[in-house]
């Protein structure tokens, strides 16, 4: 039989908390046994990253084009899908993902409204047939998800986008989450605790025991 591990993706704004969920998840699969590899995006190899830096920063010389801006989004996916989430899969491992093209539908199609034929003729051009089992999408109103994240400190340039543009984004994610397979949203306004024990709940429904010694075997 081959060994396939499993894709879990965990999406949403800025500051809705997936960092802390990705420790929930990653703390839970390892638990079980479970080999796991996180990664991030835009990111997670070293060309990734310095596309990462790229996205982010903030240059008064330059405007980013939104064409660009998604673009260099599926440039940073494909370099991680080719050299580390499918090579991680095939082994067996499970994969752990801080966004994934979830975000690239959100915040390029709905936050910077780019065609949304533009978006998919590009997504199935470059993806291949690599789906996350599960995606966990932290739903949270943009004004609280963005008060957090300011109380980190400085804003990169896609946060410091106004209210209106993650307005947008956070509908075509509720859009997406609600018509399409394999996705649960999370009320991330709930104090943590709330939030971690939703997260393991999908979890354990998602991938019942028996899956994950599967998995293993
Ligand atoms: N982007 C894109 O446009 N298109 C794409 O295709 C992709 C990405 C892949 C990546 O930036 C940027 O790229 C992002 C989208 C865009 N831009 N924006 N804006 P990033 O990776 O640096 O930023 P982020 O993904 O938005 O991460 P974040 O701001 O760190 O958010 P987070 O990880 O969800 O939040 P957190 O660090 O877990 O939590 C934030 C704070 O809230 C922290 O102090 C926590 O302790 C606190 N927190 C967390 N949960 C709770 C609860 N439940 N209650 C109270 N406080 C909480």
């Amino acid at each position: 039989m081959s060994k396939t591990g499993k894709f879990i993706v965990v999406e949403g704004l800025e500051g809705a908390g997936k960092s802390s969920a990705m420790a929930t998840i990653c703390h839970y699969l390892q638990q079980q046994q479970i080999v796991v590899v996180s990664t991030r995006e835009p990111g997670g190899t070293p060309l990734a990253e310095k596309l990462r830096t790229l996205v982010k920063q903030v240059d008064s010389n330059e405007q980013l084009a939104a064409e660009t801006e998604l673009l260099l989004m599926y440039a940073a996916r494909v370099q991680l899908l080719t050299n580390v989430i499918r090579p991680a899969l095939a082994r067996g491992d499970w994969i752990v993902a801080d966004r994934h093209d979830m975000s690239s539908r959100a915040y390029q199609g709905g936050g910077r409204q780019l065609d949304e034929q533009l978006i998919n003729n590009l997504r199935s051009s470059v993806l291949g047939n690599t789906k996350p089992d599960l995606t966990l999408y932290l739903d949270i109103d943009p004004a609280i998800g963005l008060s957090r994240a300011a109380a980190r400190g400085q804003l990169d340039r896609i946060e410091q986008e106004q209210l209106d543009f993650f307005i947008r984004t956070r509908q075509k994610y509720r859009d997406i989450a609600a018509t399409e397979p394999a996705i649960v949203t999370i009320d991330a306004s709930k104090p943590l605790a709330d939030v971690q024990l939703a997260i393991i709940i999908a979890l354990n429904s998602y991938f019942p025991v028996s899956s994950k010694e599967q998995c293993n075997g």
